[in-house]
């Protein structure tokens, strides 16, 4: 089957498109991953070329950027510099899959990036969160990166503490502690595209699927688009309704207490982190457990 046929591109270019049309995605912002399965590659490899170069996969020596948990793996993935808009009018030009050598440390592209050009300037970031997510769950396949204003803005304001993001974005939406009940890492700024990011995120994506890089954007995984994409669109909304409560006020006035999150785990069949349900002493917004 041609790649451009397929169930899985048509899948990518919607969310790409999805992503677009949420304002996640301004110029060349963000990159999406996915990590094939065996039957995906089976079905589509006819339509794949080997005679592309091996290539380095970043800014590291290859000895330091070796993904051996994913040795041998094919991956969909975005192109560097090029723009979520077009992606679905002309996947060809604008993403390709590549395959990574026996060691993890090299890849070719396969397909795709017709007009020339590199994946995701992200790739050792997306390629080390794969790796982690797939030996925590074999069925997590979907690394994205977008930059949605609302979680940004909140990286401005609130302290750059996991604990403290989590338990905010919380209570603004009883959903999400049942979506995300490992809640959200928090990467301080640094500069992207660089190992200390790429690092910092993976330390996060071994435990939790949220990692919101401040000042910048955020990383999400999941087992396929729709929950990935949702994943994103769930903590934005909350973000948002925050940075509404935080427009009106300092103070919330009522919220959902540590007590009533206790009570979603039994019906929802989840055991949210403990150590997002501190108590806190009144309404004031971005208190620390120690405050
Ligand atoms: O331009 O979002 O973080 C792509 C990015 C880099
Ligand atoms: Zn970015």
């Amino acid at each position: 089957m041609k790649v451009l046929d397929s169930k899985l591109m048509k899948s990518y270019a919607r969310m790409a498109s999805d992503g677009y049309a949420q304002g996640w995605h301004e110029r060349n912002g963000g990159n999406l991953s996915y990590r094939m399965t065996r039957a995906e590659v089976e079905e589509l490899k006819e339509d794949f070329h080997y005679d592309g170069e091996w290539k380095t996969i970043g800014w590291q020596k290859e000895e330091e950027s070796a993904f051996p948990g994913l040795a041998g793996e094919y991956f969909l993935v975005s192109g560097s510099g090029k723009y979520f808009r077009n992606i679905e009018p002309d996947p060809e030009a604008n993403t390709a899959i590549i395959q990574l050598n026996d060691a993890g440390s090299r890849y070719r592209i396969v397909w795709g990036l017709k007009d020339g050009g590199r994946p995701t300037s992200e790739l050792p970031t997306h390629l080390g969160n794969l790796e982690v997510c797939k030996a925590r769950d074999e069925n997590i396949r979907v690394v994205y990166h977008c930059h949605p204003a609302n979680i940004i803005a909140l990286t401005f304001v609130l302290p750059l503490d996991s604990r403290v993001f989590t338990r905010e974005i919380y209570e603004m939406i009883t959903e999400c502690p049942i979506v995300f009940p490992e809640g959200i890492g928090v990467v301080p700024w640094m500069v992207c595209g660089g190992k200390l990011i790429s690092d910092a995120t993976k330390e996060i994506m071994k435990k939790q699927d949220v990692a919101v890089w401040a000042h910048h954007g955020a990383f999400c995984c999941g087992y396929d688009f729709d929950l990935a994409f949702g994943l994103m669109h769930t903590v934005e909304k909350a973000a948002e309704v925050l940075v509404k409560v935080m427009s009106m006020s300092d103070r919330k006035r009522n919220t959902i207490t540590p007590a009533q999150f206790r009570d979603l785990n039994e019906p929802f069949g989840v055991k949210i982190n403990e150590a997002f349900l501190y108590e806190k002493k009144d309404g004031t917004i971005g208190q620390l457990p120690e405050d």
